[in-house]
């Protein structure tokens, strides 16, 4: 097995936070960085962020390159996405707005080589990273790759139980700012508000029920703190950007009338 790989499958079986950054400047100079810093791994935000294709293949390998885990938030619920990522040398790939159980088995089919799903062959930065011959990453790469299917709308909600039943799905991930949106109609996000924390606590069951991994996008200590209290263990704890600004702030507070 190639230096590169990490065994993301086996460190969440542990049940120990892992707790991960979020990237969404396209710079795998700041990858490296950013894989230093006391996270588990790092995210790169390709739905959100400023992050393309052609940026995220350099930046995984940075990240790999550290001895950390490199994980994908894709641009949407659309099937070309998950393989790519994966392709690429991710370990993970976070699919945005899954909301029935038809869109986790397309979303699983993509994810996964047969005899689970339908992934097209070619992955091949990720191969030569997993220093395993084709036969062998062919055999490997269902088990050390996962697939998450974010939860952030009512409907998905209200299918959460037959989402995670999904076959070959590895893990539940919500995002609760979109959640939380649509749970009030619009009205606000609340990243802890009750209702939010309620709707929560049933991904977190349903993702038990099924032995998968309980994912959220969290962002702030107070938040990640709520999440890690409801069961969740694959937390997204910080977005460069809000790195950035916080450090700045905190800073300039502390020259405060020098
Ligand atoms: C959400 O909270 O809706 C997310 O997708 C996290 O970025
Ligand atoms: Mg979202």
């Amino acid at each position: 097995m190639g230096a590169a790989h990490f065994d993301l499958r086996a460190r969440l079986a542990t049940g120990e936070p892992f707790l991960f950054s979020w990237l969404s400047i396209p710079s795998a100079g700041l990858a490296a960085q950013v894989a230093r810093l006391p996270f588990d791994g790092a995210c790169l935000d390709m739905q959100h962020g400023m992050i393309g294709f052609s940026d995220a293949v350099p930046m995984v390998a940075a990240i790999n390159a550290m001895g950390k885990p490199a994980i994908i938030r894709a641009l949407w619920n659309d099937p070309a996405i998950p393989g790519q990522a994966l392709d690429a040398g991710a370990v993970a790939v976070i699919s945005p707005m899954i909301n029935s159980r038809a869109e986790a088995e397309a979303l699983v089919r993509a994810a996964k080589y047969p005899p689970i799903g339908g992934r097209s062959w070619g992955g091949y930065t990720a191969l030569q990273a997993s220093g395993l011959t084709p036969g062998e990453y062919l055999r490997e790469a269902n088990r050390m790759t996962m697939v998450f299917a974010m939860i952030e709308t009512v409907q998905a909600l209200d299918a959460v139980a037959e989402i995670a039943a999904t076959p070959g799905l590895d893990g539940l991930f919500v995002g609760p700012s979109d959640l939380s949106i649509a749970l009030s109609r619009g009205a606000g996000i609340d990243k802890t508000g009750t209702q939010t924390l309620a709707a929560m606590e049933k991904v977190v069951a349903a993702a038990r029920a099924n032995n998968l991994v309980a994912g959220a996008f969290g962002g702030g200590a107070e938040v990640i703190k709520a999440y890690l209290g409801l069961g969740f263990t694959f937390i997204a704890a910080a977005v460069d950007v809000d790195l950035l600004h916080t450090g700045a702030a905190a800073l300039m507070k502390s020259l405060k009338g020098v």
